[in-house]
């Protein structure tokens, strides 16, 4: 399997610590299992374990394992930028949204003087920091740290020490010590509709190009393809990446946090045709299938991995 020209690796990142809910950790193999029955093969499997939640880890309030976060994030930083590093095309199928930090910033590590465009197709925004979370969940923080950004005007919270030590450290994830690994202003989030106020503030003021599923029911998926690509042409390279929930829950059946009104089956298939083979995409990363809340089983992965199967053959 080629992408892009290069040999396609599938990266595995089985950790969802960063979830409310556990059981995404199981969402990679299920992907993976379902990929292979449709005959699609990747010339190369990496596979990261989930962490075990050791004695070392301390339940933080406002980022909860975050210190366990920080170790399977280094990894799959490590694994996506060796790829990269190796001419591969890395599909990244990861547990839950937080390996998003991990998978951007490998990208990032592999073409440091690139600039980053980020595509975020998601029901949320995933730009809360420790100081606004509501739940302290760190798969609703992956776009802010990655941004460097702490939104301390909207602070809610006191954030210990601790939590303000680790945090800082996923900011500048990678041997290089980056931060930020991309701007703002080169989000596009495509999908969105359950996000928080200290979020929707922070897309007015960065000028983040959203696309509501209402806006592509009206004006069609391939306009906002084009109007997001369009907002994104100056950057050199593009990060995309899937959270299963951006789907409409009748067939988002098996994830974490579902949202109404959300993506259709052939919009999902034109945005993975598009951006799977659009030629900057560095990396494209899918997320957040929990086999474990799945009413109908497999469900969930199949379709994922029939997005899949169509993005890189039809
Ligand atoms: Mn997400």
């Amino acid at each position: 399997m080629r992408i892009q020209g290069k040999e396609a690796v599938m990266i595995l990142s089985k950790f969802d610590i960063g979830a409310g809910k556990k059981g995404a950790a199981d969402g990679p193999q299920a992907v993976r299992d379902e990929v292979g029955k449709l005959g699609l093969v990747f010339d190369q499997y990496e596979s990261l374990d989930n962490i075990s939640l050791t004695t070392r880890d301390i339940p933080h309030e406002f980022g909860k394992h975050i210190e366990m976060i920080l170790e399977a994030s280094l990894k799959l930083n490590d694994t996506v930028q060796g790829s990269i590093t190796r001419q591969k095309f890395p599909i990244i199928v990861s547990g839950d949204h937080s390996n998003a930090v991990g998978g951007l910033s490998g990208l990032k590590n592999a073409w440091p003087d690139k600039r980053i465009g980020v595509i975020w197709i998601d029901a949320h925004a995933d730009l809360h920091s420790p100081y606004t979370t509501p739940s302290g969940n760190i798969h609703g923080m992956p776009l802010a740290a990655l941004s460097g950004l702490d939104n301390e005007k909207q602070k809610k919270n006191e954030v210990s020490e601790d939590v303000t030590y680790y945090w800082n450290e996923l900011k500048k994830l990678g041997v290089l010590q980056l931060s930020p690994k991309f701007d703002l202003r080169d989000l596009v989030f495509i999908g969105i509709r359950d996000a928080e106020k200290e979020e929707w503030d922070i897309i007015e003021k960065m000028g983040v190009r959203t696309f509501e599923p209402q806006d592509i029911k009206e004006h069609g998926i391939y306009y906002a393809l084009n109007q997001g690509l369009k907002h994104l042409e100056a950057c050199d390279l593009l990060y995309i990446s899937f959270d299963a929930d951006a789907l409409d829950p009748n067939v988002s059946v098996g994830t974490g946090t579902t949202a109404p009104d959300g993506l259709s089956i052939a919009e999902a298939e034109s945005i993975f045709k598009t951006l799977l083979n659009h030629p900057k995409t560095g990396a494209f990363e899918i997320t957040e299938v929990n086999p474990h809340l799945d009413i109908k089983g497999k469900e969930m992965a199949k379709v994922i991995a029939r997005l899949l199967h169509y993005g890189l053959t039809k």
